[in-house]
């Protein structure tokens, strides 16, 4: 379509506005189809950007390597420049909206000089649900088109929902790189200096602006920026809620179906779960969603969800056949793979895939021709993969995908899971006594750092409330706020039942006690039951917890092993409520809601009893 074409006055405006503003060449209204995503590949292909892989191995499908400086989401140049500072709140950085806004204006005069601009009209969720929203992408990356494509749904058919006044957030993206006359990109990934990149997020007028890098959360703004941070700015002001939240469908033995959500920190296998192949005989787990869940409460008072996305834009290394075979399935085709180790027979490799690479040569992320592995594994900072290399494949790949996953009226949620990796205290398994006291959870949730993660905080627990701290649009007490309005205002048996998991207890010999992955399902079907009602569980000072017998012991698992991650830890329980009160809590300030201080003093109050 052409731009004086467009039949919505206020997005032609808006288009024509950036245009002036960032000196395109041209620019082109994306229409979705097939077509274009093959010439954003071959434009890519042409500047030495992407390798196609070999079709035996990995149909139509290509590798990216991204600038070493441009291969994570970067927390600390992500910016909520809200009206106020005291509204974006302590676990945000915050920058004036007017200051951040002459600053970027500046670096995206002429940004785009020898490139063409890509106008991506996009829905987030099903086009047309009750729930889905809509965003339009201005984006000089033939790479972030292609990627869009995957991840939402994007092109004309978004337009002619969007009409002639529809809602749309407005999303600038450049990768701050103009090309001189004559230049080009020759095989060096476009990208701004780490000082010059910024990604950033105006809630009151609902626009994002992102410039300097071409990556992932940075620059694929339909997931985090809009999906979870404007998103849960219209979900606070409008009575929903936007979350960091997996959304799987789970089958009990006599055909009867329950849909749960579940919230947990990078490096705990959220997307592993969610398409978790059930070792309980007779259970079977589909796939909503891996990542993000939108929900609304429907005419019949339940919290009705969907994924807004189309995609996975999934952690590739540890990712292999035994740790999570639906991925792997899903990534088989039409895939597009950032920072991988590409093999002599042209297909891709990370480490931990399951196996050594063929060949004697491979190439590594950073495009070095390296002896090939004969194992799986590299020693740490010698990968051949980038830690947070990806795949981004179409969610309709996944063999376990449920048929329900694009339903506009999305599915009815029984149970959020908040979880973390905790190698003691925290139970396997735990419902809360009400909503209030599962808010509290959703607050606490904190995860032990690993060494997969540069930090001098290794072993350290590092608290993520509700997996959103950097992802909330707003002040996190605030967002407590929220959820706990929520739960106030409706009918607390129709709301989803609130539970705690931990897959990482750890034994006295460092060694984990869980098996995990599909031995997931064991502690699903006591949730599972847990909704219905069952007399399932005992009731204690932290929780309600199972029954010895209530949940299924995998080989390998001691009716002791079990036992000691099934009961509370007292003395272990004090130590974590004295780390919130001294060390958690106090970060959010006055924000922080009364109701959670009392949850905090009746738990220790039960503790001592
Ligand atoms: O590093 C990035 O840019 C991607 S971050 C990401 C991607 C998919 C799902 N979740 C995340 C995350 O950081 O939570
Ligand atoms: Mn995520």
């Amino acid at each position: 379509m052409e731009l004086q074409n467009l039949k919505h006055a206020g997005l032609k405006k808006w288009i024509e506005e950036a245009a002036a503003l960032m000196a395109p060449d041209s620019v082109v209204i994306c229409d979705g189809s097939q077509a274009e995503y093959d010439r954003m590949i071959q434009i890519t292909v042409d500047a030495g950007l992407a390798t196609r892989l070999n079709p035996a191995k990995k149909p139509n499908s290509v590798l990216y390597r991204s600038d070493p400086s441009d291969v994570a989401r970067v927390e600390n140049r992500t910016f909520i420049a809200s009206k106020s500072k005291d509204d974006a709140g302590p676990t945000n950085n915050w920058i004036d909206p007017a200051e951040l806004k002459h600053t970027m204006t500046d670096l995206y005069r002429g940004s785009m000089k020898g490139r063409v601009m890509y106008v991506i009209p996009f829905s987030m969720g099903p086009i047309g649900s009750g729930i889905a929203k809509i965003g339009v992408q201005i984006t000089d990356s033939p790479y972030v088109v292609a990627n869009m494509h995957i991840m939402a749904r994007v092109g004309t058919k978004v337009l002619d929902v969007l009409g002639t006044d529809g809602f749309y957030v407005p999303c600038y993206h450049s990768v701050g790189k103009p090309l001189a006359p004559g230049e080009k990109d020759a095989g060096k990934w476009p990208c701004a200096p780490i000082d010059k990149k910024y990604i950033s997020h105006f809630p009151e007028t609902r626009e994002i602006w992102s410039y300097g890098s071409g990556y992932g959360g940075n620059a694929l703004l339909g997931k985090k920026c809009l999906a979870l941070r404007i998103a849960s700015v219209l979900a606070r002001d409008e009575g929903w809620l936007a979350e960091h939240m997996l959304i799987l469908k789970i089958t009990n033995p006599k055909g009867e179906v329950k849909y749960i959500t579940g919230a947990f920190p990078s490096a705990c296998g959220k997307t592993n779960l969610a398409m978790l192949i059930p070792t309980l005989p007779g259970w079977k787990v589909e796939t909503v969603g891996d990542d993000i869940a939108w929900m609304k409460f429907g005419a019949d008072g339940r919290l009705y969800a969907i994924n807004p996305e189309a995609g996975f834009f999934g952690v590739a290394p540890g990712t292999n056949n035994e740790s999570n075979y639906n991925a792997m399935q899903s990534c088989a085709k039409n895939s597009i793979f950032t920072n991988c180790g590409l093999t002599e027979d042209g297909d891709i490799w990370w480490e931990m895939i399951g196996h050594g690479a063929p060949g004697k040569t491979i190439i590594d992320w950073k495009g070095q021709t390296r002896p090939a592995p004969q194992t799986d594994k590299s020693p740490k900072g010698e990968e051949i993969a980038h830690p947070n290399a990806r795949f981004t494949a179409p969610a309709k790949q996944c063999p376990c995908i449920a048929p329900e996953w694009e339903d506009p009226k999305g599915v009815p949620i029984s149970a959020f899971l908040f979880g973390g990796r905790r190698p003691s205290t925290i139970p396997l398994v735990n419902q809360s006594l009400n909503w209030a006291h599962g808010v509290f959870m959703g607050s606490i949730v904190g995860s032990e750092v690993t060494a997969a993660v540069i930090s001098d905080q290794v072993g350290q627990v590092r608290r993520d409330p509700f997996a959103m701290l950097p992802f909330c649009g707003y002040h996190m007490g605030d967002y407590f706020k929220h959820w706990l309005k929520l739960g106030a205002s409706h009918d607390e048996s129709k709301l989803p039942k609130i539970f705690f998991v931990n897959w990482f207890r750890k034994n006295d010999d460092g060694k984990f006690i869980w098996p995990g992955y599909g031995d997931n399902s064991r502690v699903l079907a006591w949730i599972f039951d847990r909704c219905d009602g069952k007399d399932n569980y005992v009731q204690t000072a932290i929780g309600n917890l199972p029954k010895p017998e209530a949940i299924a012991r995998p080989d390998g698992v001691s009716e002791a092993d079990l036992k000691a991650i099934t009961s509370v830890d007292i003395e272990g329980w004090k130590k974590e409520i004295a780390d919130v009160r001294k060390n958690h809590y106090p970060k959010f300030g006055d924000k922080l809601p009364a109701e959670l201080y009392a949850e905090l003093d009746a738990i220790e109050k039960r503790l001592n009893a």
